[in-house]
């Protein structure tokens, strides 16, 4: 396979290189893509160096696949230009997820709708995946009606420069800010920026792309999306409402079966999942999985994953896998 990484110097885009390199992604060429002003630039993947090229050149490549992580505008603008010429494009940007006429794929839960033509396949946001990837299986046997969901997310969710205002605060210099306020000993209930109706886009991505890939507009979604002064991974405080009744060991031996999903769930041991040990890590970790015993059919529990990986780089390549191993690009 021919496979382009657009946004190859970015934070995302430098976990795709490495995922693919670590999981044996067939690639035989790499074609490292990015803005102009990185075009020249080098990087590395499967220990060889690899010169960085702009949008206009990996077009006219035709490569077979390109892995987008470059924001909403460039995913606009260019991510028609490679499927005219027959290249499949998975995208991490919000840009093309809520269009109805392209599939918002988990390979693990709704790999089976894709087919050869899809040709721009939106790749969910990291704080759903995580999230659905624990409730797809309950789901299935319960049925969902109602999802109450708090994050913790991750510095690293804002690029680079989220990890930079950190490591400036922590230092003592002054330089340029991600957020409106100081993050190291803060929380900011502001995750990307606000709709009208007073809830963030982040909040948002939970409620519509939650619906969309369960494939159920009827489950309801409400959510408050905090950032956290956390490198590792996105935290979630989540309480769900199933239409019937559960076995809080049954939930347990769901989630224990279902590829992906780690169950990290002891409190004798004192044993849960927490983004400092889910860094670098390509599971999802669910743990404090208890009765919410002030309402019937409810559950709580806290699922922490590293939103680098299965929240972005490690989704898109197994839409990549999955799309190969399907003979479907
Ligand atoms: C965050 N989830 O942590 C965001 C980052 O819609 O793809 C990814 C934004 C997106 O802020």
């Amino acid at each position: 396979m021919k496979v382009a990484v657009v946004g190859a110097t970015g934070m995302v885009g430098e976990v795709m290189l490495q995922i693919l390199a670590e999981r044996n992604f067939p690639v035989t060429e790499l074609i490292p893509v990015a803005s102009e002003k990185s075009v020249g630039k080098e990087v590395e993947f499967k220990g060889k160096k690899y010169k960085v090229v702009g949008l206009q050149t990996a077009v006219d490549m035709k490569v077979d696949i390109a892995l987008f992580s470059a924001g909403g505008e460039t995913s606009l603008a260019w991510a028609p230009k490679f499927a005219e010429v027959g290249t499949t494009v998975i995208d991490n940007s919000s840009a093309w997820r809520m269009d109805p006429t392209k599939k918002l794929v988990v390979p693990e839960i709704n790999g089976s709708i894709l087919t050869k033509e899809d040709k721009i396949i939106p790749n969910a946001n990291c704080s759903t995946i995580q999230l659905v990837m624990a409730l797809a299986p309950l789901h299935k046997k319960y049925k969902i009606k109602r999802i109450v969901v708090s994050t913790y997310q991750s510095i690293t969710g804002t690029g680079v420069k989220g990890v930079q205002q950190l490591e400036n605060e922590y230092s003592g210099i002054q330089g340029e800010m991600a957020y409106k306020y100081p993050i190291h000993r803060n929380a900011i209930p502001h995750c990307d920026s606000f709709e009208d109706n007073g809830y963030t886009k982040e909040e948002m991505k939970l409620v519509r792309e939650t619906q969309k890939i369960l494939d159920d507009r009827t489950i309801a979604v409400t959510a408050t999306a905090v950032r956290v002064p956390i490198v590792g991974g996105h935290s979630e405080a989540v309480n769900v409402a199933f239409e019937n009744d559960f076995e809080v060991n049954e939930v347990r031996s769901i989630l224990h079966n279902t590829p992906g999903v780690v169950v990290q769930d002891n409190v004798d041991t004192f044993t849960y999942p927490m983004p400092l040990y889910a860094q670098g890590k390509d599971d999802v970790f669910v743990g404090r999985i208890r009765r919410d015993e002030s309402q019937p059919n409810s559950l709580n529990m806290w699922i922490v994953a590293d939103n680098l990986r299965k929240g972005a780089a490690t989704n898109t390549v197994q839409i990549a896998e999955y799309l190969v191993k399907n003979n479907l690009v």
